[in-house]
């Protein structure tokens, strides 16, 4: 039986503190998503955009966590349930959720989702680790937060809407770090999760650091959830996110891993995040999402 894929946008952008990653659905589906996809013997399948508020309507202040700053954390939430709901009903009805940000905090409500029904690991390729929590954060910016909400900690300790508990830390892999915050540092070795900085890709190879990820994330678990930051590429390859980090991963780095991912065989959901056409040189980064989101739902050269 064929696989079919919905696609679901999240169109936010109050998570990060640029404007523009709002438009990462439009973008991404313009850049010929859905052929793409057809490409890689997959159907398409589009539920167009869930209810996203626009930040100029919205108040950046928030019912103050425990401590700290996380802008827009009421609008993240809203969007993070609808979203959460959409993926989990999707997989209920045998589609693969392919969820296009916005910024990094709607993966809060597709890895929720995802984990509703099913045991499931997560590989996070990112230049950053998002592990901050509102004390810890530099910005305020949620969508450098998700995986601390998805992992309940600091201000995030049984926040229900945020929390994945049924995702360990060992479950956990974050691939392609190249700007990790202080705090952060110091999580991440008090921690289980499986980190694979650039400089381990530089010594062992993107194959290699791409299968550990993999096996450390489905260790024990039915499914893996996918999310791709875009920032994780290099910005010659893909200028168009919101906060480009010189030194990521080439072209061809970036579709081996994902390669990888789809012979792992487990893929459940995938996140293409961060796009911001604002940035985008042709809609060139849109466009590479679509052939990496190809690349991990099957596609090959021959
Ligand atoms: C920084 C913070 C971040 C994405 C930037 C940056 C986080 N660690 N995440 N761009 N996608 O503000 O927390
Ligand atoms: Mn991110
Ligand atoms: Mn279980
Ligand atoms: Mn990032």
């Amino acid at each position: 039986m064929e696989q079919s894929v919905r696609i679901i946008g999240a169109p936010t952008d109050y998570g990060a503190n640029r404007r523009g990653v709002d438009m990462g659905p439009s973008a991404i589906r313009y850049a010929g998503l859905a052929e793409q996809l057809e490409a890689a013997d997959v159907i398409p399948l589009d539920v167009g955009d869930i209810d996203a508020p626009r930040a100029e309507v919205c108040d950046p202040d928030t019912t103050p966590p425990a401590s700290g700053n996380a802008k827009f954390l009421n609008e993240t939430e809203a969007v993070c349930r609808r979203l959460a709901d959409e993926v989990a009903a999707t997989l209920t009805e045998g589609h693969l959720p392919l969820v296009l940000g916005g910024d990094h905090s709607v993966a809060i409500g597709s890895v929720r989702g995802s984990a509703r029904d099913a045991d499931i690991g997560t590989v996070w390729f990112d230049a950053h680790s998002d592990l901050n929590t509102p004390a810890t954060s530099p910005s305020g910016n949620v969508h450098g937060m998700p995986l601390a909400a998805l992992l309940g900690i600091g201000a995030f300790d049984a926040v229900e809407w945020a929390n994945a508990p049924s995702l360990r830390e060992e479950n956990l892999a974050l691939v392609g770090l190249r700007s990790v915050d202080e705090p952060e540092k110091e999580l991440i070795a008090n921690s289980e999760i499986s980190v694979f900085t650039m400089s381990e890709i530089d010594q062992r190879g993107i194959t290699a650091v791409t299968d550990d990820a993999l096996a450390a994330a489905t260790d024990g678990v039915d499914a893996l959830h996918v999310s791709l930051d875009l920032d994780w590429l290099d910005p010659g390859e893909a200028p168009g996110v919101g906060t480009p980090v010189r030194g990521g991963v080439s072209y061809r780095e970036a579709h081996a891993a994902m390669e990888r991912v789809a012979d792992c065989g487990l893929l459940r959901s995938l996140d293409l995040v961060e796009v911001n056409p604002v940035l985008d040189e042709s809609n060139e980064t849109a466009a590479l999402a679509t052939e990496l989101a190809a690349s991990a739902l099957g596609k090959r050269i021959l």
